[in-house]
């Protein structure tokens, strides 16, 4: 009998994946390149350029600055075959309820599917609905845009504040931020979202309330942090409006699937926007979850949005994988993060609009795939979500490059830009563009000691000059960032996600580990709030920080 003390239950016990023939194929093919490089590769395939790069839609996207040959990659598209991920995309387009600890469909591809379009899930065709509540978005948008949508007092809406947090935040945020150029001009909106009431204060504190319309965006309209932002701002909306709670009928829609708590708030359900239990949070930018998005940039933008989606979302469901753009994503991610044990990626636009897209896919991406059990509850024996971080380059350049380029730990990156700017100004976009290939090139090839002495380096500092290489990077190049591009950006690493999350075997949508916070939080307020010394049942550190905060504060 072995001694239990020195028995890895996890060695013993391969799982299906990690014992499978794909996976064992990856790990000797690691093993292989291990001493190979960049330089080597190119050196050795100098076409590889060429072959290593895809295009889907409106995206160019470059793998080859990859740790990839051929027989790595003829590996990688096995293990997607080997879980069988055409069937699954199937399934998840078909609506099966692929959420299982939910019991739900995941629909967000039905959310961008063209009018005219069907798809019955449970006998019931889900588009027409769909199109249903666009075109009622499209002509509240249209009001508000056109100025005949006013408020309590006469006046047209200026401002838009958008009160969600989590999917009903993040999406909307960085898709305004995104589209800044398509803007209407007249129109500024704003995203409340943390339950810090310096976050809501700071942002209506110059706004005038005849002229701001709240969109309360929460799936559930139960959220705590939504809930209370949504009723400071309406008591600061009808303060200073006269004290008559009638003003909230202009001044407050909501986006959501729960008609009776918007109800329960007091807004009329004719302002209400619906979707659906099949459309996931963090998937819900392309729903109502997105109305505050339409006012800014029109509705017509918005559906040349949902049709990038929708491009995308047929590149995804019918290219080959070698030639399929999320699939190879999803799987180059896979070969870091398991045969080379890479734990975070860096995704790193160079598009100063999308400064919001890395916490957006922070979100999409840690959020669906940050699970330790396989989809039957069993725990893993393989790593799964990497984690994701990322800030606009050239920014991140003179901060946090340094390690990317010199560290001890490597971080593959996404690098995205674009070939024409919105705007330009002074040629600046050029020393831009020249940045991001540059980071590239010098990620993937280094400065070997040789060439830093040949420089002229001092003795001393050639150890310090040398950057050792094989730092891997995939490029996204598009023309230029329309909606359909961020339409298109937006689902490429959706279905990355979800090619990742087939081959970890975990549910992507659900997200059972904010549960247990907000579960303590809820126990924590009346606490806080007792007027009398409440008793304490914490461990001894929560209770001193409790009884700390209660005895410290200023106010009663
Ligand atoms: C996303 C998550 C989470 C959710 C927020 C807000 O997939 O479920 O981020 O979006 O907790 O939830 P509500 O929209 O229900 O307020």
């Amino acid at each position: 009998m072995s001694d239990p003390a020195t028995t890895d239950p996890v060695a013993d016990n391969p799982s299906s994946l990690t014992s499978s023939p794909a996976w064992l194929a990856l790990t000797d093919l690691q093993a292989g390149l291990a001493g190979s490089s960049l330089r080597q590769l190119f050196a050795d395939d100098p076409e590889r350029s060429e072959r290593f790069t895809i295009d889907a839609v409106d995206l160019h996207a470059d793998l080859s600055k990859n740790m990839l040959n051929d027989e790595v990659l003829t590996a990688l598209v096995s293990l997607a075959e080997q879980v069988g991920l055409q069937a699954k995309i199937d399934a998840m387009f078909a609506g099966e309820r692929i959420n299982t600890t939910e019991d739900r469909s995941v629909l967000h591809t039905a959310l961008r599917k063209p009018k005219g379009s069907q798809l019955e899930v449970d006998g019931a065709d889900v588009v027409g609905p769909v199109h249903t509540v666009l075109d009622r978005m499209a002509d509240f948008s249209n009001r508000v845009r056109s100025g005949e949508w006013v408020g309590a007092s006469g006046k047209r809406m200026r401002n838009i504040v958008n009160i969600g947090i989590g999917g009903s935040d993040l999406g909307p945020l960085m898709a305004y931020r995104a589209l800044a150029s398509f803007r209407h001009p007249d129109i500024q909106c704003f995203y409340v979202s943390n339950v810090d009431p310096a976050h809501l204060l700071e942002t209506i504190k110059p706004l005038d309330p005849e002229e701001t319309l709240f969109v309360v965006a929460s799936k559930t309209f139960t959220t705590l942090e939504t809930l209370s932002n949504a009723r400071s701002a309406r008591s600061w909306l009808v303060e200073g409006l006269g004290g008559d709670l009638a003003v909230v009928a202009k001044h407050f829609v909501a986006l959501s699937t729960n008609a009776d708590e918007v109800e329960a708030f007091g807004i009329d359900t004719a302002n209400m926007f619906e979707f659906w239990d099949w459309v996931g949070g963090r998937y819900s930018v392309d729903s109502a979850i997105g109305l505050s998005l339409m006012i800014a940039i029109g509705s017509d933008a918005f559906r040349e949005m949902l049709d990038g989606f929708h491009q995308m979302d047929e590149h995804f469901r019918t290219t080959p994988f070698a030639q399929n753009l999320p699939v190879m994503l999803g799987l180059v991610g896979v070969w870091y993060r398991n045969f080379f044990d890479y734990p975070t990626h860096a995704v790193l636009p160079y598009i100063q609009a999308l400064d919001r897209f890395p916490a957006y896919l922070q979100q999409l991406d840690m959020e669906s795939n940050g699970k330790h059990v396989s989809k039957d509850g069993s725990t893993v024996d393989y790593e799964t979500g990497p984690i994701i971080w990322g800030e606009p380059g050239t920014n991140g350049q003179h901060a946090f490059y340094q390690l990317i380029h010199q560290g001890t730990t490597v971080i593959p990156v996404d690098l995205i830009g674009a070939i024409d700017p919105a705007d330009d100004v002074g040629g600046q976009h050029d020393f831009l563009m020249a940045n991001l290939f540059a980071q590239a090139e010098a990620l993937a090839f280094g400065k070997t000691a040789e060439e830093v002495a040949a420089s002229g380096a001092s003795d001393d500092l050639v150890a310090h000059r040398t950057f050792t290489g094989n730092r891997p990077s995939n490029m996204i190049l598009t023309q230029t960032l329309t909606p359909s591009v961020v339409g298109q950006l937006v689902a490429l690493y959706e279905h990355k996600v979800f090619t990742q999350g087939v081959i970890w075997d975990v549910n992507s949508f659900d997200q059972w580990g904010v549960e247990l916070g907000k579960e303590l939080a809820n126990s924590i307020i009346p606490e806080l709030q007792s007027r009398t010394e409440p008793e304490l049942s914490h461990d001894s550190s929560t209770n001193a920080l409790i009884r700390r905060y209660r005895n410290n504060r200023s106010r009663d």
